[in-house]
């Protein structure tokens, strides 16, 4: 075998024959080693089998070569063990383990439409509840699949026994530098290429590792497993030190700031009632009451706000765990982790919750959400919150698919008579159900079942009208005909709900999960289109918009209305108000004893300006600034004046907050209070 000289000066000077000498290397170690060509091959082909069966682009280059470089790198490793025995034994441990992984994750993904992880793997949750599935339903056919590697490996160990090549393999003069080197840098180089081709997204979706399938689908099995292994270890990590200190910083927090239930005029108003909670996937305030060419956006939901206690001045504060960070907080009246999301990295913690409490005072509580369980681990957090059912994907029929999966429309229209089943079961009410909604969630681009709504603006020009296409076709007007269809949706939902006799005794909570997520420069033509010139206004321009990075924020509110069939309790409240407000505020109105960990308000016993809304970076909004904790800068809202007593006040308080919150979800605190009380 020939020598590379693997200096950049070399590699500079002749990069044809530095590829020749490569591809000679690679002839080689082949040639020489048939056990390990057979790893490299067969693993690589397993685990493009497992796409096959699972994802939705299985021929997708990048996970491909993610797959390959991995296995490249390992196969390298067999050049670390001098005897040849030995590197045959090593060589069959890994593709024992590649047959293993692919077919543990094809059983898992037949049950859950997801990739196993090994922090979920390990909670005895998950082994009870899947133990008898197992062997029920999730073993098929098409796992026995995978074990054609085994088959292959074995019969050329058989092979080249009884032809005694083994002996042969012995004593080839492979270089270990040589071999070892050249399936390293193969490796090392594949990934830096892939890599490359990594777009954002992509790269955003590893980082959280929420949504399981897409990694698989750009990263491959093996980068995927190793970003889980990392993922799962971190809380743990995290957990190690600083517990003491910890402890005792929540626990004084909690004796200076006693929860006690206040009377205000919403105390106990709600004593009994069915409680009805609607996520609503992406809704933003900024639809509401918003009209094009004369038709509402949301027609119903603006006849709805006026019949209810309406929060518009309300904000979702969700960190990278968006929708499930959103029940998180509305659940337990703490903030998001600021280090992963609660729901994937800290589920196996206890925390208090609105639905425990309800528990407390004999309701069901109920979940429905379209989705599989295992996204966002909602199945393992909404056991863990209280919930006593999660309806997941599996308990509807997928008859009706927009964007992410089944239509809201559909949706409703099933989870209908399942409420009908509850209500009419005698233990089971009073209840406390959730629905999550799915349809309006990005990318807003699936319409062939939603209706029409142009997003234009008709001007006159000379007698004549002309059509622009102001926010048409953009990003921002395609998300206003999804909430044209969320909000038809919500009218069916509810005309339904009340032909079934669910209204009556059932209040309507309808909350926004978080913003929309649209940059700021798609807002920038909604506020300085001119549909004269038919062209964005810019600086200088007549009747040009600022269009600020607070107003960007202040336009990241989402809705939070609280509805009776009676339209007995109508308000419209402008109180700053965020999610973490929720729980305490619905517990007093509900006659239940609010959760002792909670750290927001009951806003109904808030002085005019007392709120102030944290979020996960350290901004924080009050009724008079916001304030934005990367840049520092603070924003007046109401032009009325502030003194630093102020500012700096409400920033300890944000503080104290985050730190109060990400103390308990990383040292499980709860548990441990519950435990010395
Ligand atoms: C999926 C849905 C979306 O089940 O809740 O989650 P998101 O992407 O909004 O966090
Ligand atoms: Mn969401």
């Amino acid at each position: 075998m020939k020598k590379i000289n693997f200096s950049v000066k070399n590699y500079k000077k002749n990069l044809k024959k530095y590829i020749k000498l490569i591809l000679n290397n690679y002839k080689n170690i082949f040639s020489n080693s048939p056990v390990l060509l057979c790893f490299i091959v067969t693993s690589t082909l397993n685990t493009l089998l497992l796409r096959i069966i699972t994802v939705r682009n299985p021929f997708y280059f990048k996970p491909l070569l993610f797959d390959l470089a991995f296995i490249l790198i390992i196969s390298s490793f067999s050049f670390l063990f001098k005897n040849k025995k030995m590197q045959i034994r090593y060589l069959t441990f890994f593709s024992i383990f590649t047959t293993i992984l692919c077919v543990v994750h094809s059983m898992y993904y037949t049950f859950y439409e997801s990739f196993a992880s090994v922090s979920l793997l390990a909670t005895s949750a998950f082994v009870v509840d899947v133990g008898d599935a197992v062997v029920k339903q999730v073993l098929q056919l098409h796992d026995f699949a995978f074990l054609w590697q085994l088959f292959v490996l074995f019969y050329l160990l058989y092979h080249l026994k009884k032809s005694n090549k083994v002996n042969v393999i012995k004593e080839v003069n492979c270089s270990f530098k040589n071999s070892f080197l050249t399936l390293t840098l193969t490796g090392i180089f594949l990934f830096f290429l892939v890599g490359f081709f990594v777009t954002p997204t992509e790269w955003s979706r590893f980082g959280k590792m929420w949504n399981r399938e897409s990694v698989v689908s750009s990263f491959g099995i093996f980068t995927y497993q190793i970003n889980d292994i990392f993922q799962s270890l971190e809380p743990k990590i995290n957990n190690l030190f600083g517990h003491d200190k910890a402890l005792k910083m929540v626990m004084d927090y909690y004796e200076n700031n006693s929860i006690e239930k206040t009377k205000n005029k919403y105390t106990d108003v709600f004593k009994g009632k069915n409680l009805l909670v609607i996520h609503a996937e992406s809704l933003q305030t900024i639809a509401l009451n918003r009209k094009f060419e004369g038709k509402e956006v949301t027609p119903f939901l603006n006849k709805m706000i006026n019949e209810s206690i309406f929060f518009d001045n309300f904000y979702s504060t969700v960190g990278v765990g968006t929708s499930s960070d959103a029940e998180f907080t509305f659940s337990t009246s703490l903030m998001p982790s600021n280090s992963g999301t609660v729901f994937v990295n800290y589920f196996d913690r206890e925390y208090g919750s609105i639905q425990k409490q309800f528990k407390n005072n004999d309701y069901y509580i109920f979940s429905m959400h379209a989705n599989t369980g295992d996204f966002w681990n909602r199945a393992t957090m909404h056991d863990n919150l209280g919930y006593d059912k999660f309806y997941s994907k599996s308990s509807f029929e997928i008859d009706e698919t927009i964007g992410l999966g089944l239509s809201d429309k559909s949706f409703f229209r099933q989870v209908v008579p399942k409420i009908k089943d509850i209500m009419d079961d005698k233990n089971k009410v009073p209840f406390y159900g959730l629905l999550i909604t799915l349809t309006n969630h990005t990318p807003w681009s699936d319409f062939k079942l939603i209706d029409e709504f142009p997003t234009t603006w008709t001007i006159d020009e000379n007698g004549k009208s002309v059509v622009t296409d102001y926010i048409n076709d953009t990003t921002l007007g395609n998300y206003f005909r999804s909430v044209h269809y969320a909000d038809q949706s919500l009218e069916q939902l509810m005309n339904d709900l009340d032909n079934a006799g669910i209204l009556e005794n059932t209040v309507v909570v309808i909350y926004g999960d978080h913003d929309a997520r649209i940059s700021k420069k798609n807002y920038n033509i909604l506020y300085n289109y001119d549909p004269y010139t038919k062209s964005v206004k810019v600086e200088g321009d007549e009747g040009f918009i600022d269009y600020t990075s607070c107003m960007y924020e202040l336009d990241r509110k989402v809705p939070f209305i609280i509805w009776t069939k009676d339209h007995k309790y109508k308000e419209k409240n402008s109180n700053v108000m965020g999610m973490i407000d929720v729980s305490p505020t619905l517990s007093n109105m509900f006659g239940v004893e609010n959760n002792p960990y909670s750290l927001g308000h009951d806003v109904f016993s808030l002085g005019d300006d007392e709120n102030t809304v944290v979020f996960t970076d350290g901004s924080y909004v009050t009724n008079k600034i916001f304030y934005d904790g990367q840049s520092g800068d603070i924003y007046s809202i109401d032009d009325s004046a502030v003194n630093e007593d102020y500012i700096n006040s409400r920033a300890i308080y944000a503080d104290t907050i985050i730190d109060v919150s990400n103390d308990i979800i990383t040292y499980d605190l709860i548990k441990e209070m519950n435990e010395k009380k």
